[in-house]
């Protein structure tokens, strides 16, 4: 991890209120925007009208601010040149496949002080935006995660410092059962005897049940994909910085996300996310595979 300096802490700043003054622009958007587009991102899936309007949203808003100098996304090839400054990389609309069914998604960000591909070294702080029954904004910064509301775009403090709870409840895991490695299944079959499953398809309100409540969230190396789904750069590295602020641990499986060597803007990683005693419980599996 990277300590921001002063100027960079003013730039973080107005990085994440420009976030929340947008999270209920962002949210009015999805209505009207449920529909296919014909365009593909660069993982290949097919882009939602509002996976790309909410990239346009952004990219304008974070790429207009003084000190960011790129602008990356889940939706496009390579980062934008804004000017001089830090990087951001976003994934505008997470769990966009719950549009149409009308469930939770969310915005995540990371903020990096170098070019991208970013890694765990360069990163000075990252958060996600939850669009929810309310719109929560959770950031980490410093070592810290706080949660706010950002019902009308400004940012009210619910929690300082969250720590997530000692006592796991919850588990939740993507990807098809029989496309499991052997060590990932042997590994939920003893965690369903203990935990209740909350798996809903949106990383971040899934990840968000785990800071809630205690617990594991998997998107594992699959037997079709050794690399699992998730995008390390937007969606691996914020995450796992999160949870790590929150006391948890991050894996890809043998050592934390944010120490994975990130060589591609959107290569993927295995992400395992939640409590310390879980976490390595899922390694020692996986280790015997
Ligand atoms: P998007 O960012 O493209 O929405 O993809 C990520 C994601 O939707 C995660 O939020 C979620 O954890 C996972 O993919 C769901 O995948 P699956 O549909 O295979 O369960």
């Amino acid at each position: 991890m990277s300590r921001p300096t002063t100027d960079q802490e003013a730039v973080l700043d107005d990085i994440f209120e420009t976030l929340a003054a947008l999270a209920p622009e962002i949210r009015a958007s999805l209505p009207g925007r449920r529909t296919k587009s014909d365009e593909t991102n660069p993982s290949g899936e097919v882009r939602l009208e509002a996976d790309a309007y909410a990239d346009e949203l952004l990219e304008e808003a974070l790429g207009a601010i003084d000190g960011v100098g790129f602008y990356a996304s889940e939706e496009q090839a390579e980062p934008i040149d804004t000017g001089e400054g830090l990087s951001v990389a976003l994934d505008p609309l997470d769990g966009s496949s719950n549009l149409k069914p009308n469930s939770p998604m969310g915005t995540i960000i990371a903020v990096y002080d170098e070019p991208l591909p970013g890694d765990g070294d360069s990163l000075l702080a990252s958060g996600f935006v939850l669009f929810g029954p309310i719109m929560t904004m959770s950031v980490a910064r410093d070592g810290v995660l706080t949660e706010a509301v950002v019902e009308n775009g400004e940012i009210d403090v619910i929690t300082e410092d969250l720590d997530i709870p000692e006592e796991p409840t919850v588990y939740g895991m993507g990807g098809r059962v029989p496309d499991w490695t052997e060590g990932f299944a042997a590994f939920i079959d003893e965690v369903e005897q203990e935990y209740k499953l909350r798996y809903g398809g949106s990383m971040v309100a899934d990840v968000n049940q785990v800071l809630t409540y205690g617990g594991i969230f998997s998107y594992p190396a699959l037997q079709s994909a050794p690399d699992g789904k998730l995008r390390l750069q937007f969606e691996g590295i914020p995450m796992a910085y999160l949870v790590e602020c929150a006391g948890g641990r991050s894996s890809d499986g043998s050592q934390s996300i944010l120490d994975v060597e990130a060589t591609d803007l959107h290569q993927r990683v295995p992400v395992h996310l939640g409590n310390e005693q879980l976490i390595d419980r899922v390694e020692a599996h996986l280790a015997d595979e």
